[in-house]
């Protein structure tokens, strides 16, 4: 099992949340919220509002999200479902898992090249595709 991070469309209550519940693409066992022990900057980018947290350790905020024990056939899935490696890079990060008192590093898929604009995007530590920044998530099925 791998520990993986999820803090876009893929958390509880999420638009792509579903994909996780589904036991045809394998397991995700849910371990507890988190957040990244480093700052990062998670931005809502491009036409169709699509959350990224960039891979610029340091800079922005600590990013809220959950964490789950994923198996490799989850993993293959995920990295299909979220176009890894174009789309999305699934790098490591540390996070911090609320209540038990302990870091964990686990795989997050992370924006390591992007137009030099998104670093100046408001930054965001708690996705929410319904949020007040009203930049609502267009699901793939409209594109
Ligand atoms: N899905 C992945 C990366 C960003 C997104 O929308 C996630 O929720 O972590």
């Amino acid at each position: 099992m791998a520990h993986m991070f999820v803090y876009g469309t893929l958390k509880t209550g999420q638009p792509n949340h579903q994909v996780l519940l589904d036991g045809t693409h394998g397991r995700a066992a849910f371990q507890g919220r988190g957040y990244t022990v480093e700052l990062y900057p998670l931005v809502i980018a491009g036409e169709h509002n699509i959350p990224r947290l960039l891979n610029l350790p340091g800079q922005g905020r600590r990013v809220a999200g959950e964490v789950y024990a994923v198996d490799e056939q989850m993993l293959r899935f995920l990295d299909e479902f979220e176009g890894c490696p174009d789309m999305y890079q699934r790098t490591r990060v540390m996070v911090a898992v609320e209540g038990a008192g302990e870091t964990l590093w686990c795989f997050v898929y992370s924006t390591a090249t992007f137009p030099p604009e998104w670093v100046h995007l408001p930054y965001h530590d708690d996705y929410d595709s319904q949020g007040e920044h009203g930049l609502r998530y267009n699901p793939r099925e409209n594109r």
